[in-house]
């Protein structure tokens, strides 16, 4: 019985250059957008107590940004000066006894007003660019 070896046949291709692409350049960087939106709450506090009443009351944040106003009640607060009206934000928020959080984003600069629902002034917020 015959036993057959088989051959190995080497072929030999030859190269083309250029035939490989280049791994492509990394784009160049790319500058951030203006605030984005992960960016963090610009956070502020706020306490309500029977001496001071609201305090404190005046607060500068940027526009854009989105706040985050740490309201620790701490006094009983009666009637409506337990709602916390900021009507160029749609602000309504009640507040419970304790931390509560009022959350918005301006969008303007100027005054923002925080009253009770009649009016009376809590705090104020000077927004800038
Ligand atoms: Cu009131």
């Amino acid at each position: 019985m015959g036993m057959t070896t088989r051959g190995a046949a080497i072929t030999v291709i030859a190269n083309e250059t250029g035939a490989v692409a280049p791994t492509p350049v990394a784009s160049a960087n790319e500058q951030p957008t203006e605030a984005p939106a992960s960016a963090p709450a610009q956070k502020f506090t706020m306490s309500v107590t029977n001496e001071q009443g609201f305090y404190p009351n005046s607060f500068t944040a940027k526009k854009n940004l989105s706040v985050e106003l740490e309201v620790d009640v701490k006094a009983d607060i009666s009637g409506c000066m337990d709602t916390m009206i900021g009507s160029d934000y749609d602000i309504a928020y009640r507040l419970k006894p304790g931390k509560n959080t009022v959350r918005f984003t301006p969008t303007k600069v100027g005054k923002l007003d925080l009253t009770c629902p009649m009016g009376i002034p809590m705090g104020e917020f000077t927004i800038t660019n």
